[in-house]
Order: C-alpha cells, then sequence, then structure tokens
C-alpha cells in the first residue's frame, strides 16, 4: 500500500483543513477528535508519510520516532489524564477498522474505558 497524500491527516498537517490543535513539534502534531468516543479524545499523528505503526517503526529515522512517542507521553500530561489513566489506540489495516491512512495514536480518557475490546 502507497501513501495516499490527499488523506484527510495529511491535509490537516499541511494546513488545507483546520483542527482543534493540542500541541505541535518539528516531530509531530496533536488535536482533538472530531468524533469524541470519550470526554478527552485527542489524536497525536507524526510528521511524516507513514500508513501504520509497521510502516513507522520500518522507515522513519530513529530520532523522528523517539519524538512522537515522546510527543505522545506530553500530550497525556498536558491534557492532565495520566494520573488518572488513559487509553492509547493505534488503529491498524481493514480489521482495526483503520478509516484515516496516516498513522495516528489515540489518546482516550476522562472516564473509566472497560475492558479493551467491548
Ligand atoms: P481510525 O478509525 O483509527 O482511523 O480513526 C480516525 C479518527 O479520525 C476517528 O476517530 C475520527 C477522526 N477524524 C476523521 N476525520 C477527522 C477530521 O477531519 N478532523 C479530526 N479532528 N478528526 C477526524
Amino acid at each position: 500500500m502507497t501513501y495516499d497524500p490527499e488523506n484527510i491527516f495529511a491535509k490537516i498537517l499541511r494546513g488545507e483543513i483546520p483542527c482543534n490543535k493540542i500541541y505541535e513539534d518539528e516531530f509531530s502534531l496533536a488535536f482533538h477528535d472530531i468524533n469524541p468516543q470519550a470526554p478527552v479524545h485527542a489524536l497525536v499523528i507524526p510528521k511524516g508519510e507513514y500508513i501504520s505503526m509497521a510502516d513507522f517503526t520500518r522507515n522513519a529515522p530513529a530520532e523522528l520516532i523517539a519524538g512522537f512517542m515522546r510527543a505522545v507521553g506530553k500530550v497525556a500530561d498536558d491534557l492532565g489524564v495520566t494520573d488518572a489513566g488513559y487509553r492509547t489506540i493505534a488503529n491498524a489495516g481493514p480489521n482495526s477498522h483503520q478509516e484515516v491512512p496516516h498513522l495516528h495514536i489515540h489518546i482516550l480518557a476522562g472516564r473509566p474505558l472497560g475492558p479493551m475490546l467491548d
């Protein structure tokens, strides 16, 4: 599968469509999910053309991988959910119901989330 530069998160990264931004640095952008599944539902995406976690960890430079993962933890801290707890999810491929083919980590928090697969 090749990266589709017209996917919605690529457009957000290029500033072609708006997002409700939480955090940005040279490696990543974080913003609120448009269809929140919990009181806190953020998305963190790497700056680069990566479809999935497998694509990212195979092909991205180590500095970008480290910077992106650091951003996920920082966003959780900045949102104030670290102590109460939160869930991170990165869907990949059809069985996961990945809708947007640009790697993104969901951060879900703000209520008890229940079992992993419900
Ligand atoms: P996934 O199923 O893992 O690919 O999740 C994609 C998420 O992206 C889904 O929770 C809804 C969110 N989403 C889709 N389009 C937009 C958008 O234009 N803006 C924002 N902020 N979120 C979006």
